[in-house]
């Protein structure tokens, strides 16, 4: 099982999308983040380890060497592809099925920011445990998380951003959706975010992860 969760995360470090793929040069013929992914589901390893031990190990890395210049936007780009191929085969397992919702969550990525993989992790794991998920995308204004909600009244909100110069565009939104519609719940994440900052800019809640954000839904009312 080790074996395999080291080939994905060395696929998704590499930026090795799937086996037709000739990036990267040395790698071409050889499986890639699609065939090992669904290879490692099928011989029953866990989705949690496939996702953390597997996708989230090998997406780190990048992440260290990007910033220590070794790799560069095109190489984080092809990685977030390989990642973004990779999870289409977890998608069912955190699936339940469910044929009534337990309330809705409008999520995007706030405006300025284009990460968008940690994004839909959560939009995923929020379908999964029931919710309808409103996905705006990328770079989303305040007005537009606004729109949103009040299209779908009730709805709960959910914030993700990268970087450190896009958080500041989450208070923004926090701002104009409570002043407009107050009551609405906002929950925030992103790899720069605390606790202090979502409590500075008056968000109902933070999670470092899309489990917490869940388990944070199921405990207030939608
Ligand atoms: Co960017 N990038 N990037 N990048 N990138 C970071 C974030 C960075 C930390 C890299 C680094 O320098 N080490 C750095 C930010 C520095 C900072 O602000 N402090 C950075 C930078 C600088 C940039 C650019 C400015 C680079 C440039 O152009 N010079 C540029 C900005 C573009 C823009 O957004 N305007 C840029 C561009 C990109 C790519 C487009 C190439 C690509 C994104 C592709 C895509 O998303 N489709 C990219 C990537 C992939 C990364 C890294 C390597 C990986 C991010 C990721 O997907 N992680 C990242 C380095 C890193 O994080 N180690 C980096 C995996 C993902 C599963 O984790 O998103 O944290 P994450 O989500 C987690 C949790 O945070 C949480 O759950 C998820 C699962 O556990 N979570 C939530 C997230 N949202 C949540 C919401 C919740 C709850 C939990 O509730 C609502």
């Amino acid at each position: 099982m080790a074996e395999i969760l080291e080939q994905l995360a060395t696929c998704i470090e590499r930026g090795k999308v799937n086996k037709d793929s000739p990036y990267p040069p040395d790698m071409k013929g050889q499986d890639g983040a699609d065939e090992l992914c669904k290879k490692a589901i099928d011989d029953g390893v866990p989705a949690t380890d496939v996702l953390e031990k597997g996708l989230i190990a090998g997406m780190n890395v990048v992440g260290t060497k990007f910033s220590k210049n070794e790799v560069f936007v095109p190489d984080v780009l092809m990685a977030a592809k390989a990642m973004t191929a990779a999870m289409a085969h977890l998608r069912p397992f955190f699936d339940s099925g469910e044929a009534t919702y337990k309330g809705t969550i409008v999520i995007g990525t706030v405006q300025g920011d284009l990460h968008d993989i940690g994004k839909n992790l959560v939009a995923m794991v929020m379908e999964g445990g029931g919710y309808k998920v409103v996905d705006l995308g990328v770079d989303v204004s305040p007005e537009k998380f606004l729109g949103a909600v009040k299209e779908n009244p009730g709805a709960c909100v959910g914030l993700s951003a990268l970087l450190t110069t896009t958080m500041v565009n989450m208070e923004k939104t926090v701002e104009l959706v409570k002043s407009e519609v107050p009551g609405t719940i906002v929950l925030v994440g992103g790899a720069p975010l605390t606790q202090e900052f979502a409590e500075k800019i008056g968000a109902d809640a933070y999670s470092p992860d899309p489990q917490g954000a869940l388990d944070y839904l199921a405990g207030v009312a939608n």
